[in-house]
């Protein structure tokens, strides 16, 4: 055994105790190459007195033969204090009557006087060696859960310095949440939120491309939607949010859920979608709409053999209009009229702004001699109606008026219902054309 090898044998801490001055010195010399702290002692009441006091030694070295208190009192002493604690006795041959006494308490080690010095420092060795293993196994413990610890807060200040929710799933449990998520759930933290909210997967409901999350037992549903080929959305409250699924295996499977707030986004799109689909001026579809729900009226009754009416009506003299009252006013025509069309139309029928001062009016499953009634009220309603208090004179239109025929095409139906009113306004105005 090659005592250079142990690492830790300079680090043990030795408080050796010996009445015999020169043998203390001479010791505490030759001890001194080998260990970083050597304090020395004279009797075993000073020696006890330093052990109390400062409380880090990691071995006694004792004499046996001393005034006051003597080494195996010392050691008595020591042992009540620390049931384990390493002691080294060095003896001589004269005191054998006191080596029985040392077994009974169990001493850790025996050196003969005169001290041989390889002797003693085999004996430090082997009686601190667990104790100082111990002590290293201790700090680097410590040092490990120092650096959870780091590690830990590092990840919590992550977590929570992101602007989404974050949540980690397992076994239907939320085992960690940031503050994101705790804020919107309104919990101070995840303990009270898992006592209100136990999870029960259940199979999430969804509309309009979205998931339903109506209750906050639902969470660990989510775990299920892990969808790599699109995007889950979910709504939640009044949120929507695009949820991001990973998952890890270690003790177990867990998801970790990400929630990314996209609500603005969302009524962002919903306001893009209503322009792109509507007049500004009038509210109405605008002819982009109009065109869609056209063709898709058109292909629904040439499969299913259908019927349906489409119509088409202009302003009369709306030049004048504009030119006598102005354009602010001519708006205000626009809008009313549109207004009191549309409330003279069924849910199902389908008005739109077709361009300037012209509107379209498609009636599905509707027969012509039934659109063209509707038509010719709306026309007497229009003409009695003030379209602005601005202007006593009547407003009055012009319609044309056409019906879905077998092997119509789009062109063929918009071609003839143009030249429908295309009739009225040349019949006199104020006038409901059929073609
Ligand atoms: P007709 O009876 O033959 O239809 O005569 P009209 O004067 O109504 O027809 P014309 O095509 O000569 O004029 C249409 C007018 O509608 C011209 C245009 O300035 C006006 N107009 C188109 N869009 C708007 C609008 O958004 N607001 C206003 N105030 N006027 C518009
Ligand atoms: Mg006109
Ligand atoms: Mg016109």
């Amino acid at each position: 055994m090659n005592i250079l090898d142990k690492q830790w044998l300079s680090k043990v801490k030795i408080l050796y105790v010996e009445d015999e001055l020169e043998v203390q010195q001479t010791t505490v010399d030759s001890l001194s190459s080998f260990f970083d702290v050597i304090v020395a002692a004279s009797d075993g009441q000073e020696a006890l007195e330093i052990f109390k006091e400062q409380n880090d030694f990691d071995i006694v070295v004792t004499d046996i033969n001393m005034p006051k208190i003597n080494g195996i009192e010392l050691a008595k002493h020591i042992r009540k204090l620390d049931s384990t604690f390493p002691i080294i006795i060095i003896t001589a041959h004269t005191e054998r009557e006191f080596l029985e006494e040392s077994i009974n308490i169990n001493i850790n080690g025996y050196t003969l006087k005169p001290v041989n010095l390889k002797n003693l420092i085999t004996s430090i060795m082997q009686a601190a060696e667990g104790r100082m293993l111990r002590k290293e196994l201790e700090r680097l413990n410590n040092e490990l859960i120092i650096q959870l610890k780091e590690t830990t807060s590092e990840l919590d200040s992550i977590l929570n310095a992101q602007e989404t929710m974050v949540i980690v799933v397992q076994e239907n449990y939320i085992h960690t949440a940031n503050k994101q998520f705790l804020k919107f759930v309104g919990h101070d933290n995840l303990q009270s939120f898992n006592m209100e909210y136990q999870q029960v997967k259940t199979s999430l409901s969804k509309t309009e491309g979205y998931y339903l999350l109506d209750h906050y037992t639902q969470f660990a549903s989510l775990t299920n939607l892990n969808d790599k080929t699109q995007d889950v959305i979910v709504k939640l409250n009044d949120n929507i949010f695009k949820l991001n699924i990973t998952s890890y295996n270690t003790n177990g499977f867990h998801y970790v859920l990400t929630f990314t707030d996209i609500t603005d986004l969302h009524k962002q799109a919903d306001i893009l979608k209503y322009q792109a689909y509507h007049d500004s001026l009038t509210k109405l579809y605008n002819r982009q709409k109009f065109n869609e729900i056209l063709t898709f009226e058109l292909n629904r009754s040439i499969r299913y053999g259908h019927s349906f009416t489409l119509a088409m009506f202009d302003i009369d003299f709306f030049k004048n209009i504009n030119d006598t009252y102005g354009h602010d006013i001519g708006d205000e025509v626009l809008i009313n009229l549109s207004n009191t069309v549309k409330h003279m139309l069924r849910e199902t029928d389908v008005i739109a702004r077709w361009g300037g001062e012209e509107f379209m009016i498609l009636f599905p499953e509707t027969l012509l001699e039934d659109g063209k009634r509707i038509i010719e009220k709306v026309r007497e309603t229009v003409a009695q109606q003030q379209l602005s208090s601005s202007i006593s004179d009547k407003i009055t239109c012009s319609f044309g008026v056409t019906q879905y025929k077998e092997k119509d095409t789009f062109n063929a139906l918009l071609k003839r219902v143009d030249i429908a009113l295309y009739q009225a306004k040349n019949d006199g105005r104020n006038k409901v054309v059929v073609y």
